[in-house]
């Protein structure tokens, strides 16, 4: 290769190698320069007009494309009061140089990054492929299924709540293991149960067809109740169908009956078609890690099929809706929760960095939005400070939330709603 290095420093030749070689860029010059965090601040504010420092800029000039005589690339300036990674801020800033682009890419540049890093520490770990597939989780209602999800990818991707019913729809979560190569698309469904609308029917055809086309099952079930009838009929009538499938069980809320979940893990192994069973806590932790990494080698030799930075496929408005209805969830009982949806509108981004979020909670009857709503706008106010709070975590900032209640008959028999609703 005949780039020329002699204005990077030494320490980071390798990095910036390996990365113009995945690129493939094969001639050619550039520069990495450490900065401190005043010449930073000063690049930014001279060049992207923000008057802060950041962990590195790109200056690229020629861009990587064929032509005549070696190339110029560009500069990389990187702040190392500003990373948590130095090398990891070099080979980001070489990318750019490089024609990458994260904002526009669907992932590919953080892929590359993520590959030329591991390639970087452990030589040997880029030759072994990586393991990708889904992970169907099948279950009763309220067995901790979301919850479970939420502690493999470590960070909360689906709404658990104390009310059963409380997953709709499909929900992939992701969790990336980059040094081990491995990723586990967990698919977070619906409960088990007998449908009673179209929403519940929707519900039930899409567990079906999640589960027949997923790489592994993984059944949960709630340790403190033992195995029951439900979960018989779920190993034996749905998952009969795939005798192809491996199916793993998680016996779940391990926290709740300390040695008392000895018979319930025999019970379990006993179950039609499971194949490997595991105490776990998906609200504690406990176990889960052990379940995951054994998960992970069940999962076919594959490319990633997500980017390794995502952790969910839903839409920002998705994730949000369903971050307020989980507060109306808990803000409610009896039949209500079941009548509640809610809806993203507006997401918008205010220059002080406020987010302004304009929302709908449906409910079916005039008596519902009167309950929803409570004495004095009371309850109304309630789950819309709790949701807020939720929106802030995820959103990692202020938020403002404008909620309003409005009745939609019969939304949950409704096949237009439900399409428009994302509920297929
Ligand atoms: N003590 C304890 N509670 C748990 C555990 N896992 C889940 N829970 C609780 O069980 C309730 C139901 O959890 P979810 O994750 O919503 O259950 P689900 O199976 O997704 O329920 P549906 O979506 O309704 O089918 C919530 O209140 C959770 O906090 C656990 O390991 N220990
Ligand atoms: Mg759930």
């Amino acid at each position: 290769m005949s780039v020329d290095l002699t204005d990077v420093p030494v320490a980071f030749r390798p990095a910036v190698e390996a990365t113009l070689g995945e690129a493939g860029v094969e001639s050619g010059h550039l520069a990495v320069e450490l900065v401190g965090e005043q010449r930073i601040r000063e690049l930014n504010r001279e060049f992207r007009s923000r008057d802060r420092p950041t962990d590195v800029l790109s200056f690229p000039v020629d861009g990587p494309g064929p032509g005549p005589g070696p190339r110029e690339l560009g500069d990389v300036a990187v702040c190392p009061e500003h990373c948590s990674d130095t090398l990891e801020a070099v080979v980001h800033g070489v990318l750019h140089l490089c024609g990458f682009d994260h904002e526009t890419d669907h992932g590919e540049m953080l892929a590359t990054q993520d590959r030329i890093l591991a390639g970087l520490r452990d030589p040997v770990a880029v030759t072994r492929p990586t393991r990708s597939g889904f992970v169907g989780l099948a279950g009763r209602p309220n067995v901790g299924k979301s919850t479970l999800v939420n502690a493999i990818v470590g960070s909360p991707v689906a709404i658990a709540t104390v009310r059963p019913q409380t997953t709709r729809r499909a929900i992939r979560g992701v969790a990336t293991d980059t040094e081990a190569g491995t990723q586990l698309v967990l698919v977070d469904l619906p409960g088990v149960q007998r449908p009673r609308d179209v929403l519940t029917e929707r519900m039930q055809r899409r567990v079906e067809q999640e589960l027949a086309e997923a790489d592994v099952v993984l059944l949960v079930i709630n340790g403190e109740e033992g195995v029951g009838a439900g979960d018989r009929y779920i190993a034996d009538s749905m998952l009969g169908a795939r005798p192809d499938v491996k199916v793993i069980c998680a016996v779940n809320k391990a926290d709740r009956i300390g040695r008392n979940i000895v018979p319930v893990l025999a019970e379990a192994a006993e179950l039609k078609g499971v194949d490997q069973v595991f105490p776990v806590s998906a609200l504690k932790g406990d176990g889960v890690d052990e379940l995951a990494r054994y998960l992970a080698t069940l999962m076919p030799e594959s490319p990633y099929l997500y980017p390794p930075d995502e952790r969910s496929d839903q839409s920002p408005e998705l994730l949000m809706a369903e971050l307020i209805r989980g507060a109306a969830l808990l803000r409610t009982r009896d039949e209500i929760p079941h009548s509640i949806e809610a809806k993203v509108g507006r997401i918008g981004r205010r220059e002080d960095g406020l987010t302004v979020v304009e929302a709908e909670i449906w409910v079916e009857s005039e008596s519902q939005k009167g309950i929803v709503i409570g004495r004095n706008g009371s309850r109304i106010h309630e789950i819309g400070s709790d949701a807020r709070r939720s929106l802030e975590r995820s959103v990692g900032g202020q938020v403002h939330l404008q909620l309003k209640v409005r009745v939609r008959k019969r939304w949950r028999r409704d096949e237009d709603m439900l399409d428009r609703l994302g509920i297929e």
